[in-house]
């Protein structure tokens, strides 16, 4: 197929799912589209299967905002028509989802008709998407939609208690790709982050507050008061700063690397061997789940989707948010004995492998031929 997708092509979760995704299609053979306000972080490749079409919004003086689903619905169309797409796929229900409304009733006019699916990640529904200014426009785009997929059971619960929702939801799981993680890589340069005697703890986020970023320094200055441990934090973000203050005045700046936001994820999970995301809400918590494929065991909260990713006790431990005490408890458990790490790991890693994208690229194929079908 000749499918369009419309992210955001940023670092965060739903950027990463929807890049992913078009690669691996245009493994797959489809003929894959991205159509986006800058190349996605994730999309290093071009080829004669992967296009990016970037959306320009030109400034004008007048508009305090500039229309950027007004030129995005235009570039839809425009594309759409060039590339003889069959297939819209928009990834983040604001503004993608209602751009791509618009886009599908200006071809509609012009006798083009193409189904369109909009896949929810979380924060389109749960911080975002239920304020009283965007919610009308967030259940008409979902309402009509021609398929509406969620990424886990609990997001699905929650669009559905948050909304008027008439459609079904289809659940398609964040996913890994297995074959991305090399089991030969021997370039895992541990000495250069920490000693032999030290664990290493990692973060991963876009360092906003529903990361919780000061929970994460929290476990870790409870964690490293009993063992010998470094915490590398990744990622860039509104929490930033106030975390680096916070490790200050904790006296243990000396044990926390920020590395800003980096492409070789692998290369840092590789010798982690634990993952924090203490999250207020998480719809499924993609982050965690690549952790896990590295053989990084989670300590993490108990919201939204994270109790279908990370399993109590199996590969990591789960606590209620703000629970740092019980965090750093469950993570010295898990870190103080060799025997009991390698165990998280290897479940960690297992568990993950429920994932990969061979078990879930079919699930989204599906769903693309039953909307086209359905046309
Ligand atoms: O976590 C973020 O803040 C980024 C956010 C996004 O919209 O890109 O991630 C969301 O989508 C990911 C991919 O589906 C999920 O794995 C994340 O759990 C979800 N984040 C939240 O719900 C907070």
């Amino acid at each position: 197929m000749k499918i369009a997708i419309v992210c955001y092509p940023t670092f965060g979760g739903s950027g990463v799912v929807a890049t992913e995704l078009g690669i691996a299609l245009a493994n797959r053979g489809h003929e894959v589209h991205f159509i986006t306000y800058r190349q996605p972080v994730r999309l290093e490749l071009l080829s004669n299967k992967i296009y990016f079409h970037e959306v320009n919004v030109p400034e004008y003086p007048l508009f305090q905002y500039q229309p950027y689903e007004l030129a995005l619905s235009s570039k839809l169309v425009d594309t759409i028509k060039l590339h003889g797409i069959e297939l819209l796929h928009v990834h983040y229900a604001i503004p993608h989802a209602y751009a791509g409304y618009m886009a599908k009733k200006m071809l509609e006019e012009e006798g083009i008709i193409i189904p369109m699916i909009t896949t929810l990640h979380g924060t389109d529904i749960t911080l975002v998407g239920k304020h009283p200014f965007y919610k009308p426009a967030v259940t008409f785009s979902i309402n009509n939609s021609d398929v509406v997929t969620s990424v886990s059971e609990n997001l699905k619960q929650s669009t559905l208690e948050l909304f008027n929702i008439k459609k079904d939801i289809e659940v398609i799981p964040n996913f890994i790709d297995k074959r991305k993680c090399n089991p030969t890589f021997t370039d895992c340069q541990r000495s250069l982050m920490a000693t032999d005697e030290e664990r290493i703890i990692t973060h991963i986020s876009n360092f906003r507050k529903v990361k919780r970023i000061p929970d994460v320094i929290q476990i870790f200055n409870n964690i490293q008061k009993q063992i010998p441990a470094k915490l590398i934090m990744v990622g860039e973000g509104p929490e930033k700063e106030g975390a680096e203050r916070l490790c200050e005045e904790l006296g243990i700046s000396n044990k926390v690397m920020f590395l800003g936001n980096s492409n070789e994820i692998d290369r840092i999970l590789c010798f982690s061997d634990l993952f924090l995301l203490p999250s207020q809400t998480e719809s499924f918590g993609l982050a965690a789940l690549e952790a896990m494929i590295n053989k990084v065991p989670v300590i993490s909260s108990n919201a939204g989707g994270i109790p279908e990713v990370n399993l109590h006790g199996v590969t990591g431990y789960l606590s209620d948010i703000g629970n740092v005490e019980e965090m750093a408890e469950n993570a010295l458990k898990i870190l103080k004995d060799d025997v009991v790490l390698e165990e998280f790991k290897i479940n960690a890693q297992k568990a993950a492998l429920e994932f990969d994208i061979l078990k879930v690229l079919p699930l989204y194929e599906a769903v693309y031929e039953k909307a086209y079908l359905a046309m």
